[in-house]
Order: C-alpha cells, then sequence, then structure tokens
C-alpha cells in the first residue's frame, strides 16, 4: 500500500522522449492532480504592440509580411523557466510532445513566487472533455489544424473548438466580469476558445474563459497572430486588445488591471 504517498504541487524535472530534461511545475492536487504547466502567456507591456516580449504573437511589429508572427503556437521553440513562468513568457518541450487529453488554465499575478501560485491565483479552470484527444493531443497539434495566422479563415465560420470549463478558483460570472461591458455583452463565459478570429481576420490563441458571440474577439482572446488589420498596430501583442478602450480601464472594451496584470498558465492533463 502507499497510503502514506504524498503528492506535492510544485517544481518536478522531466525527461521529453528526445532526452530533454527540463524543469517544470506540476499541479498534482487539483482534480486527482497531474497536471503539469507547458506554457505561460505573460504580457510584460501591454503598451509595446507586437514589440520585444510578445513572443505568444509578434516581436516583429505586426506586419501582413508576417502574417503569423513568431510563430511560437505551432513551432518547438522553448523559451523562459518554470519558476519565472509569471515574470516573463514560457514554453517547455512538454507543450509538443506531451500526449494529453484536457488544458488547465491559471490566472495569476504578475511576478508571484511559485510558492504562492495556487494561493494568489483568482481564476483557475479545466476542461474536462478530453478534446485534445480529436486534436493531436496537445495544443501544438491543435494549432497545426486552426493555424493561429492571419487571413487563415473568418469569424465565426473557422473559430476552433469551445470547450465547457470547470472552476477551481472564481466562477464564470466571476470571470466575465474581468472584461469591460462590452465585452460581456458579447461573450459567454464558461468556456475556453481556440483560435479565434475576428472581423479583419486577424487569428487568436485562447480565449479566457469565455465563448465570443460577436467578432470582436480581440478584446477577450489572447495570443494572437502577427497581423492585426484594426488600428494596427494597436491590437497586436500577446494580450491582443485587452486595452483596447484604455490601459486597465475595465470600461468598453477593457479588461481590469487584475486581468491584464496576472500572467495566464497552461497545463495539460
Ligand atoms: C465602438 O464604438 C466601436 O468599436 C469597434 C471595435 C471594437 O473592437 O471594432 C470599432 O472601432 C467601431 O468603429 C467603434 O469604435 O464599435 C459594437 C460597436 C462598437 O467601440
Ligand atoms: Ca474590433
Amino acid at each position: 500500500m502507499e497510503r502514506y504517498e504524498i503528492e506535492e504541487d510544485g517544481l518536478y524535472y522531466l525527461t521529453s522522449p528526445t532526452g530533454v530534461k527540463y524543469q517544470t511545475y506540476c499541479d498534482m492536487t487539483t482534480a486527482g492532480g497531474g497536471w503539469t504547466l507547458v506554457a505561460s502567456v505573460h504580457e510584460n507591456n501591454l503598451y509595446g504592440k507586437c514589440t520585444t516580449g510578445d513572443r505568444w504573437s509578434s516581436q516583429q511589429g505586426g506586419s501582413p509580411n508576417v502574417p503569423d508572427g513568431d510563430g511560437s503556437w505551432s513551432n518547438t521553440v522553448t523559451f523562459g523557466n518554470a519558476e519565472a513562468a509569471t515574470s516573463d513568457d514560457f514554453k517547455n518541450p512538454g507543450y509538443y510532445d506531451i500526449t494529453a487529453e484536457n488544458v488547465a488554465v491559471w490566472h495569476v499575478p504578475n511576478n508571484e513566487r511559485v510558492g504562492r501560485w495556487k494561493l494568489t491565483s483568482f481564476l483557475r479552470y479545466h476542461t474536462e472533455s478530453k478534446f485534445l484527444r480529436s486534436y493531436g493531443g496537445n495544443l501544438y497539434n491543435l494549432f497545426k489544424i486552426f493555424p493561429v495566422k492571419n487571413n487563415a479563415g473568418s469569424c465565426p465560420a473557422n473559430h476552433g473548438p469551445s470547450v465547457p470549463v470547470v472552476y477551481d478558483a472564481g466562477d464564470a460570472s466571476f470571470n466575465h466580469n474581468l472584461f469591460g461591458p462590452h465585452v460581456r455583452a458579447r461573450t459567454d463565459p464558461g468556456f475556453i476558445m481556440f483560435r479565434a478570429i475576428n472581423y479583419e481576420k486577424a487569428a487568436m490563441a485562447i480565449c479566457l474563459g469565455v465563448k465570443p458571440k460577436d467578432c470582436n474577439t480581440e478584446h477577450s482572446c489572447i495570443g494572437g497572430s502577427g497581423y492585426f488589420p484594426e488600428g494596427s498596430p494597436r491590437q497586436c501583442g500577446d494580450f491582443t486588445g485587452l486595452d483596447w478602450s484604455g490601459y486597465g480601464t475595465h470600461v468598453g472594451w477593457s479588461a481590469s488591471k487584475q486581468l491584464i496584470e496576472a500572467a495566464v498558465l497552461i497545463f495539460y492533463r
């Protein structure tokens, strides 16, 4: 019997199938545990529009000549480190070589220390439908099917999957209220949606606990392609147009400061 074996949340070493040893954080307790941190989307400067640090969109200024930006959602480039996942972007080999079924997302205030992530996270949610089985077992493969690329399709016909979530911290109504009123009126909470497209055919990777009902998806979805035609380059960046009606104003189309000053941690199980 292994009744005294305790699984703890924290940093672990993993070895990838190709022999790369890397450190990451594992959540060993939520809904039975076994969640591996594979990425974080950290906005280092929402005033910087597809500039340095926008690794999940583009660090190249936002141009129709680079429709998929830095391509991070569907390449094997890795960056950052687990311990700094709330202070900088993070992507490890697990992002593309773990075969998983579900995704969990944590919103953790920027610059929190590892030991405080769970405590300080104000929103945590996960899928339970095993949807990744239908899309190649991870987001790397999902985004090969649904490229995060300008002009890859139109809204709403070519959105990627939207998957219901269960909340482990916060709830759907709290999640919804982190967005400005224009966004609340045009989204349904309680979902993660992948590869959202907007009216101008820019693409985003992940909608933050909501499923957009219109095509102004740039105010609730993050991690975009390399070119956003509307007001270019104002919507270009890791946190897209979450500041469209002003930085952290929480009016119009703008999200609250709490949301934009927190890293988005992505886990697989
Ligand atoms: C608005 O009034 C506005 O916002 C639109 C954006 C939102 O993403 O596309 C346009 O900028 C439009 O010109 C106008 O400024 O439309 C639902 C209508 C709102 O905020
Ligand atoms: Ca718009």
